[in-house]
């Protein structure tokens, strides 16, 4: 069902929130990934608080939906949501990157409830998530794993081995949302590795192909629905066109802000920018 007006701008607000709040725990750390965090709001929202199937209070539930972050180093944004949604008190969003603490610079699963893979090493997500959509079918259960793409991800050739071997498997019970900011680590995708007709590449790789923009949460929710309402055997990929950094005027398209410590100067400007005091 499509998300109703007041739904949406609930959701929106709560979007404003995480960003101001990652904001602040990304300054309180100086260290972290602002750019790719801030792009990948919207998806984790629509997914958990609309989408998937996951129960804060049963973390390990065998038939929950699984949400693999392939974009590893966006856990501060994983984190916060995690957070809003149950999993762990907010309050501790103050511990990111410390020593000894649940919330690492990557997601783990062996620390953070409800993170489902451990990730970082860019190019390993989809494989695995294949596997956790392939074990799904084999348990009888209609549980869904959603994979998070980024563009400096796909550039890695096993994410292209796990397109085949999913069209092949025909595990349309997984669906790869990509994060696509067109933006990496070192510059644009463009000038880094150029990627062409996403779309007709991984239609070429015998997958489902939809694009939204990646910060409509409307958007997303409809694709969503859209695909789960007919799988057709197919593995499924919704392009999500995005903005690197959304949100925060002069961090918007910057790989310069991909992972860099965010100084007293920017962090004042960034938090008026995002309604904060
Ligand atoms: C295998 C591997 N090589 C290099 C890195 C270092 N690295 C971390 S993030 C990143 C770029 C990620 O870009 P993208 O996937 O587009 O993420 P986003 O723009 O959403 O932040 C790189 C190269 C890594 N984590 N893993
Ligand atoms: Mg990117």
């Amino acid at each position: 069902m499509s998300l109703t007006p007041e739904r949406k701008t609930y959701l929106d607000g709560l979007c404003k929130k995480f960003r101001r709040d990652v904001i602040d725990t990304l300054y309180a750390a100086q260290t972290g990934h602002p750019g790719g965090s801030l792009s990948v709001c919207e998806i984790l929202t629509a997914l958990y608080f609309e989408k998937a199937r996951v129960d804060p209070a049963d973390p390990n539930k065998p038939d929950r939906d699984r949400v693999v972050l392939c974009k590893g180093h966006a856990a501060p944004m994983l984190y916060r949501v995690l957070a809003e949604k149950g999993f762990f008190p907010v309050e501790e969003m103050k511990t990111l990157r410390r020593l000894n603490t649940r919330l690492q610079g990557h997601p783990s699963t062996k620390h953070t409830p409800g993170v489902d893979l451990s990730t970082g090493p860019l190019g390993a997500g989809l494989s695995a998530a294949l596997g956790m959509a392939l074990g799904l079918r084999l348990s009888k259960t209609d549980a869904r794993v959603y994979a998070i793409l980024g563009d400096g991800d796909v550039n890695e050739g096993t994410v292209w081995e796990a397109c085949m071997s999913a069209a092949k498997f025909k595990a349309d019970n997984l669906i790869a949302i990509y994060d696509r900011n067109e933006v990496q680590l070192d510059g644009k995708s463009a000038d880094i590795m150029p990627q062409g007709d996403m779309n007709a590449k991984f239609a070429a790789f015998g997958w489902r192909t939809l694009s939204c923009d990646g910060h409509d949460l409307g958007a997303l929710c409809d694709a969503i629905d859209l695909v789960n309402a007919q799988p057709d055997g197919r593995p499924v990929v919704i392009l999500a066109a995005t903005v690197k950094g959304k949100g925060v005027s002069f961090m918007e398209g910057q790989n310069t802000w991909h992972g860099k410590a965010i100084g007293e100067a920017d962090y004042k400007r960034a938090v008026a920018e995002l309604g904060g005091n």
